[in-house]
């Protein structure tokens, strides 16, 4: 429908080189209501939930996490074994997001990489979802 053509335009588009909206909201220079921050990661709500509980996991470095193929050229999940630090502490802020919301009976954690799975925002980013029962498969 409507939201995944305008994702999927946006994911067409996007040039993964660039900052996109989280380095603004990192730098704070665009507001959003944090949940978890730490000298790492940031977590803050969706802007646009799909749950009751919607939750947006980020590295505040970028690291070639979200990078070009070479082959296909289009941005997807980069990560190489030296990212494992920051792999390792993106899910322990989920986890703690999860238990800050009470949602520890039952949550997803979702990576949406490049325009197939409507990736819109070119920043490593986990959604935490839950507060509502989570079907499968998902859409
Ligand atoms: O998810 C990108 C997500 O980012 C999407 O669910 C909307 C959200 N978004 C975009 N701009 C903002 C701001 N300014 N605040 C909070 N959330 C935002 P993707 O997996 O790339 O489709």
């Amino acid at each position: 429908h409507d939201e995944q053509a305008a994702a999927k335009a946006a994911a067409a588009t996007a040039d993964s080189g660039a900052p996109t909206i989280f380095d603004k909201i990192i730098n704070k220079e665009i507001p959003s209501s944090i949940v978890y921050e730490d000298e790492k990661v940031l977590a803050f709500r969706d802007i646009n939930p799909q749950a009751p509980v919607h939750v947006l996991v980020i590295p505040k470095v970028r690291d070639g996490l979200t990078e070009l193929a070479k082959v296909t050229k289009l941005p997807y999940l980069y990560a190489e074994a030296r990212h494992g630090e920051i792999l390792g502490q993106l899910l322990y802020a989920a986890r703690i997001v999860a238990e800050k919301e009470g949602i520890l009976d039952g949550f997803r954690v979702v990576i949406n990489s490049g325009p197939s799975a409507c990736q819109s925002v070119y920043h490593l980013h986990l959604h935490v979802l839950g507060g509502r029962q989570m079907n499968w498969p998902p859409g």
